[in-house]
């Protein structure tokens, strides 16, 4: 079935690498990648929008409903004590993962949206005044557009965006420019889920500090493909979700700088949040748990530690490394395709190749490649005004992770060649 153009992508990209990374016996790790669907084996191209489960963590998933599901911090019953040490474990792993100064640093939400709005609705609303400005750019995903548009109605600042030029960069000598003492934060994406661009992001941290704004990172698409380190970057708030990252769904992290986390209101009420209640005064608890109100998703993290450490096993490195020439040689072999105008050529990208065919919907596409077993996707990727800037209305986008292989895209390639002879 697969056209090996295997020693092709190899002269296209870095001779000689491809047998380094143990892409076969990974991809054994992955229970999903052996499917079938439409009577073909699954090419699993939508990595962006949420990434495979390998075993481990699908076994760490299991075993804790059948050997110790309890609920943490409440029981000194021995369950209760099991299921807080792996749920506290895996925070130190995130910790370490991101380099974090403390595990007091890394708060547990549902995911990198919630993270941005916990951002928006506890250090916004304290710290934002009419006239105040939040800067984003115009390759924001709608979670980083939406709860500072929220906020910014709520206090009267505005909200300013800095804008991309045709390559799918931002315009840094644009962004400078619209930086100023009024900008109390900047928000920006680490890595476009649309256009792939990878933003200069220790330049921006820099500048937006420079004004005194603090800076989040929205991390959401860089995490599982680049090593963070929060303390070198110096960002203020770093956001990511636990499913993007072979991790489950539902768990995510807000990374925040101590100083600013303890000046910063709760977010929600509840358990777990208080140290004591009175009628008259509640005390709230200390970092983190003054932002985890209610049970949490415990087996989430527990999950989220064991995907980490599975990342570490095979080294964010090498993944990295084998990403990029996935992404060569997929950029490679789809920009020979007759028709296809890739959406995203920024200089720094990360493995996402959005692109559209005169004369062919993005849908249609999508729908005809799953008829051959691949799975990408095809709208606005929750990007709506990057699709603006282009003046287009939606984009098929194919995002890949280190399970995947150069034959996939060959066999991607060929399937999207079918699709253009039958529409033309
Ligand atoms: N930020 C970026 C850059 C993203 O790509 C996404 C999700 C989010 C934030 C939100 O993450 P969530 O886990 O809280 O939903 N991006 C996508 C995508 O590209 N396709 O589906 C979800």
């Amino acid at each position: 079935m697969f056209k090996f153009k295997i020693q092709e992508g190899l002269k296209v990209i870095q001779p000689g690498q491809l047998v380094e990374f143990p892409v076969a016996q990974i991809r054994g790790d992955f229970p999903i990648l052996q499917r079938i669907v439409h009577n073909k084996p699954l090419i699993y191209f939508d990595n962006a929008a949420t990434t495979q489960k390998p075993r481990s963590v699908i076994d760490t998933i299991t075993n804790y409903y059948t050997s110790y599901n309890s609920n943490i911090h409440r029981g000194v019953h021995y369950l209760s004590q099991l299921a807080t040490d792996d749920y506290e474990k895996a925070r130190k792993i995130i910790q370490k993962f991101i380099n974090a100064g403390s595990s007091d640093e890394i708060i547990y939400t549902r995911g990198a949206t919630e993270s941005i709005n916990l951002v928006a609705a506890t250090y916004g609303r304290a710290n934002l005044k009419s006239g105040d400005e939040v800067l984003i750019s115009y390759m924001e995903h709608h979670s980083n557009i939406v709860p500072w548009q929220i906020i910014c109605e709520q206090t009267g600042a505005k909200l300013i965006v800095a804008p991309i030029d045709d390559n799918g960069d931002i315009i840094l000598e644009e962004f400078n420019k619209l930086l100023n003492d009024r900008t109390k934060i900047v928000s920006i994406v680490h890595i476009s889920n649309s256009l792939g661009t990878i933003n200069p992001i220790k330049e921006i941290i820099d500048r937006g500090h420079r004004y005194g704004a603090v800076v989040l990172i929205d991390g959401a698409q860089s995490v599982q493909h680049a090593k963070i380190d929060v303390k070198t970057l110096d960002c203020d708030f770093f956001v990511f979700s636990g499913h993007k990252i072979y991790g489950p769904t539902g768990i995510g992290v807000l990374y925040g700088k101590r100083a600013i986390l303890e000046k910063m209101p709760p977010y929600q009420g509840g358990g777990d949040m208080i140290k004591s209640v009175r009628f008259e005064r509640t005390i709230y608890n200390d970092l983190p748990y003054k932002f985890e109100a209610g049970t949490p998703n415990i087996v989430g993290a527990i999950g989220l530690g064991e995907a980490i450490d599975y990342l570490h096993s095979i080294g964010i490195e090498a993944i990295a490394n084998y990403e990029t020439r996935l992404l060569n040689y997929a950029t490679h072999v789809i920009s020979e395709i007759p028709g296809v105008e890739i959406i995203g050529k920024a200089k720094h990208k990360s493995s996402v190749i959005s692109f559209v065919i005169v004369g062919i919907h993005p849908h249609d596409i999508g729908t005809m490649l799953d008829v051959d077993g691949i799975a990408i996707r095809t709208g606005h990727h929750c990007t709506e005004p990057v699709m603006h800037r282009y003046g287009i209305p939606a984009t098929s986008r194919a995002s890949f992770a280190f399970y995947n292989t150069f034959e996939e895209i060959d066999y991607f390639a060929e399937s999207l060649k079918k699709v253009i002879k039958m529409f033309s």
